[in-house]
């Protein structure tokens, strides 16, 4: 069975649907601190588990027969600046649980997620490569970068089957993200539709990797489904689809929504976004698992614009 730890937020939400529609319900154990949303809690079992609560988490990995493991929980870069050990502990220990359950041979496989924020502003900013200068300058970047060590150690060491993404931002629509510096890329639409105005934390020439949400789930279920020998970088992927600023993603919005103005106040999340990439080299990827994406900026713009009304309409 597969276990998801961090089944509430805004990936695992959507893992969770996706590997119980690809392995059968019972099959696919969520698990969170919290309770989700209401088509995760009715599709398949669920367990409330603390992601740093390494008893817990073989308790349930027994109770089920969990083989493999997805470790989405996380504190995300904004929210990690101002709680950095908190941050730390979270997205360190829980690695380290799931790690060693796979290094005593309770369980066969573990899907990490990484993050374009283990680049730092001493790395080439345009189409950074897989292998480069990686000097994090984020709390949360710092996190990923030793995480990724880590996967890489426990695979050469003691043959840890462990596969990992470093994700762009996420772009979704059914579970809103939390505390990241790429949410305005989501807020944006929903602010669009209800009031046809938006003042974004990014300035207007902020540009970032991004990604639809069905693009991110197709990568993850993609690079676990691959033969081992095919998945030859054990640290993490480079993985790409669009990159765009809030200026070009206003526009794009304009398209449909004609009235639509956006406002410029940068925070401190902006010093963040300027310590990431532009654009990102995947062709790691692509070469090895045969990684390709979906979804650009019309596609994309065009589902959540649907995606976000029809959220809009149902609350109301
Ligand atoms: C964040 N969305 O903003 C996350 C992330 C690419 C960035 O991993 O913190």
């Amino acid at each position: 069975r597969i276990l998801i730890i961090g089944a509430c937020g805004q990936i695992g939400t959507e893992l969770t649907l996706k590997l119980r529609e690809i392995h059968g319900n019972d099959q696919v154990i969520a698990s969170d601190i919290r309770e989700g949303a209401e088509e995760l809690m009715q599709s398949g079992p669920f367990e409330i588990l603390n992601a740093t609560d390494e008893p817990h988490i073989k308790e349930v990995v027994q109770k089920y027969e969990v083989k493999q493991v997805y470790l989405m929980a996380a504190m995300l870069s904004a929210t990690a600046e101002k709680a950095p050990m908190k941050a730390w502990d979270l997205n360190m220990d829980s690695l380290f649980h799931i790690l060693n359950l796979a290094k005593e041979g309770t369980i066969d496989k573990i899907f990490w997620p990484s993050s374009i924020a283990v680049f730092g502003p001493s790395t080439p900013k345009d189409d950074t490569p897989q292998t480069t200068v990686m000097e994090p300058t984020t709390v949360y970047g710092i996190s990923k970068q030793t995480g990724e060590r880590w996967c890489e150690y426990y695979f050469n060491k003691f043959g840890v089957d462990v596969r990992s993404i470093r994700y762009p931002g996420i772009i979704s629509y059914k579970t809103l993200p939390g505390g990241g510096t790429t949410d305005y890329a989501i807020e944006i639409f929903h602010e669009a539709i209800k009031n046809s105005e938006y003042t974004s934390f990014l300035a207007e020439d902020a540009a970032l990797p991004m990604m639809y949400m069905d693009d991110a789930i197709k990568a993850t279920v993609d690079i676990m489904e691959a033969p081992a020998e095919k998945v030859k970088v054990r640290s993490s992927y480079n993985l790409s689809a669009i990159s765009f600023t809030p200026d070009v993603l206003a526009k794009e919005i304009r398209k449909h929504i004609t009235d639509f103005e956006i406002k410029y106040e940068p925070d401190f999340r902006q010093k963040i976004a300027e310590s990431w990439p532009s654009s990102i080299d995947d062709n790691a990827a692509r070469e090895d698992w045969g990684w390709e994406h979906e979804f650009d900026l019309e596609k994309m713009t065009t589902t959540m614009l649907e995606g976000v009304g029809k959220t809009l309409k149902e609350k109301a």
